[in-house]
């Protein structure tokens, strides 16, 4: 989406009426916000400025609100935030709600009236689209949600809002509904202390899908917020059970090295410091008077190595994830990879015809890379990649000095780091012979791709279907039930091998998986292209037991590792079969979920004599069940898998597949929360 057809600019013209033309953008207040549309057009297409109108675009309301204050507490005037959820205030009992609340100790936002409007500044931040210093030339404000569109839209898209202003020592509170003032801003009381507390609740008719927050979603945001700006301590409450409240504070003295220090948790670390940097770069730009300005740039960096063969590397611009990397990221790597090599010749390291690449230097290594930018600019698919090209040699140079100096003052980490980037550069080279090796196709291969695969006819791949079918005898009925036009059937037989723990060369060697990267047709890793794609769909078909979830887990974890493209893309999906069959006579239904079979007792078969079927596995379903149930696309249910927070998605991978057994028990019988419902 891009950022042009969102932004609606007023004239400058109405600009200059609204605002009383004052253009010292630095000091905020009621004459230079830049007022430039009502809310109309938010509540026309929700989805255009908030991503979407489900579970995501909801929480999103939540980040653009904790946003601003957390740019209160990097402008050095805020220290807590506070967000809670509170239960629903029951206004509409058919459409169960609940309500949030952030609160934050930084000035308060301004009350003052604007002199030409006579209205409260804070009510322009919640009623106009895109007013707020955010969108100020020279304004140095960090934070900023995916879409960065602010408070207005949160307000447009809430059943109500209430700001309430702590400042002059006294309290404030203005109402909406939304979008539109129900009361004016008004003075009720005194305060002894300073602040901003903003309380909403979604708006049912723009939130169809759900109402309800997700306390773990916002826990681990707001942890992550904490970890990236250890000026701040942030509680997570969850007040919606009054016998059970859930709170959570966090602060991070140690800030993003700390970060790095969690993530290598239940890791056998190669060297005991962290190698860490903070400094500021600086560049120059032209202002929006075309004179030109130093902007500087705070560079953070921290990593450390551990015996893993994953590389977990994430980088945050203005405290957000950049999932698809930028300048910022491919500065550090480029420092990484030459201070490396350089170390290693001088000190004579490298065994004759002994070398080392870039990714070599990325094995088993955790990294954040965090940057604070007055001016960033997003791209990419999903807009989370850096596009300031000025990035890449400000980290350049300021990481690659501080790991300069590391490397040099302590000579034994040094020594253990080389050593482990030449042990994955040797099993580099086997992988490629191993990868050369899958390539080649010989007659023997194709004859045992076909004997597995039931392709489909279809030759257009963004008609066409695989599924993964969990066992031969499941894999049996869907070639059967299934339609061969666009649906290719591949039965995977056994536990796929659990990649985490291995390197791809080995990976490689698994029978199953060298089928499958046949059948997608994709290729993997460096080699990988989405334009390959034999299938737009790649259904995993997996038994609705605890086997069943895990076989779906490790194909993610493959999928995530070596053909990250293909969640990227969307083309991921796992199906859902029925847990249970009901019956009486000849009334019949599917039944998904325990809550779905209680009610269908209760409401449909109440008094009847039915029969419940329990189904154990796909196996058990015959071909025409499983068409009906899983495979016919106007009647199944595919949860489409995405990366929408590719750290999550990460950590849980590992988690389930690392070292630690017991979380991954309990995980497995939850379901995996990387994964978005979607009906298709
Ligand atoms: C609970 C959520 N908090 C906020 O939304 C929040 C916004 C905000 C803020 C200022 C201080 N605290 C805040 N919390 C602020 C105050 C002043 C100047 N800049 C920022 C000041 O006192 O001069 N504001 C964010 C935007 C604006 N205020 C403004 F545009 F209205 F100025």
């Amino acid at each position: 989406m891009e950022k042009e057809e969102k932004v609606m600019e007023a004239s400058k013209e109405e600009i200059a009426e609204l605002t009383g033309n004052n253009p010292d953008a630095n000091n905020y207040g009621a004459k230079n916000i830049r007022i430039l549309k009502g809310l109309e057009p938010v509540r026309e297409r929700p989805g255009m400025y908030i991503g979407s109108t489900g579970k995501t675009g909801l929480h999103h309301l939540v980040w653009e609100i904790t946003d601003n204050s957390v740019d209160e507490a990097l402008a050095g005037y805020a220290s807590h935030i506070k967000v809670e959820i509170l239960p629903d205030d029951n206004t509409n009992p058919d459409h169960p709600a609940s309500i949030i609340r952030v609160t934050d100790d930084g000035r308060g936002m301004p009350i003052d009236l604007h002199p030409e409007t006579k209205r409260p500044a804070l009510e322009a931040i919640f009623s106009v689209l895109h007013a707020g210093g955010k969108f100020d030339d020279g304004a140095y404000k960090v934070s900023g949600g995916l879409h960065g569109v602010g408070a207005s839209v949160v307000n447009a898209l809430s059943e109500w809002l209430e700001v309430t202003v702590m400042r002059n020592g006294k309290l404030y509170t203005e109402r909406f509904e939304r979008g539109a003032v129900v009361s004016d801003l008004y003075e009720h009381g005194t305060s002894d202390h300073t602040g901003t507390i903003v309380t909403f609740k979604p708006d049912y008719e723009m939130f169809h899908e759900t109402l309800i927050f997700d306390y773990e979603t916002i826990r681990e945001r707001m942890q992550k917020t904490a970890y990236l700006n250890s000026v701040l301590t942030i509680t997570v409450e969850d007040l919606r059970d009054p016998e059970n409240i859930i709170s959570n504070t966090y602060h991070y003295e140690g800030g993003i090295k700390e970060y790095v220090q969690f993530l290598g948790t239940g890791k056998t670390l190669l060297h005991n410091d962290i190698i860490y940097t903070n400094s500021i770069g600086s560049y120059k730009e032209l202002n929006s008077n075309g004179v030109e300005v130093k902007r500087d740039v705070i560079i953070e960096v921290a990593m450390q190595y551990n015996t893993s063969y994953n590389s977990t590397i994430y980088s945050f611009v203005n405290n957000v994830t950049t999932n698809e990397g930028g300048h910022h990221e491919e500065g550090f790597k480029l420092a990484l990879s030459r201070e490396l090599k350089k170390y290693a010749e001088n000190n004579k390291l490298f065994k004759k015809d002994e070398d080392i690449t870039r990714e070599d230097t990325l094995e088993g290594l955790v990294a954040i890379i965090s940057i604070k930018h007055p001016n960033p600019e997003f791209e990419g698919q999903t807009k989370s990649k850096l596009g300031n090209p000025e990035v890449r040699g400000l980290v350049n140079k300021a990481f690659g000095e501080a790991l300069e100096r590391y490397l040099g003052e302590h000579p034994a980490d040094a020594k253990t780091i080389i050593d482990k980037i030449l042990a994955a550069s040797r099993a580099r080279k086997a992988a490629q012979a191993a990868r050369d090796a899958t390539r080649r196709k010989s007659p023997l291969d194709n004859l045992m791709l076909s004997s597995k695969l039931a392709d489909c006819r279809c030759k257009d791949p963004s008609k066409s279907e695989i599924y993964l079918v969990e066992g031969d005898s499941a894999g049996g009925s869907a070639k059967s039930g299934r339609n061969s036009n666009y649906q290719a059937i591949l039965p995977l037989r056994g536990k796929v091998l659990n990649v985490q723990k291995v390197q791809l060369a080995r990976a490689l060697e698994n029978q199953e998986i060298q089928t499958m990267i046949r059948a997608i047709g994709t290729g993997i890793g460096e080699e990988f292209d989405i334009t390959k794609a034999r299938y737009h769909k790649i259904v995993i078909m997996t038994d609705a037991d605890v086997d069943g979830e895990h076989i779906c887990i490790l194909l993610l974890t493959f999928f995530y590792r070596f053909m990250r493209g293909l969640i990227e893309a969307g083309y991921i999906y796992v199906a859902k079969p029925p847990l249970y069959r009901i019956q009486f006579g000849k009334q019949m239904d599917y039944v998904y979920s325990d809550e779905d079979l209680e009610r269908l007792k209760k409401e449909k078969y109440s008094g009847k004599k039915y029969d419940v079927q329990r189904y154990k596995g796909l196996g058990e379903m015959d071909a025409i069940q499983l068409w009906d149930t899983t495979m016919d696309p106007r009647y199944r249910t595919l949860t489409r898998v995405h990366l929408e927070d590719a750290q999550v998605a990460d950590m849980t991978f590992e988690m389930l597949m690392g070292e630690e057994v017991e979380p991954r028990k309990v995980f497995i019988q939850e379901n995996a929360h990387f994964a978005d419902n979607i009906d298709v």
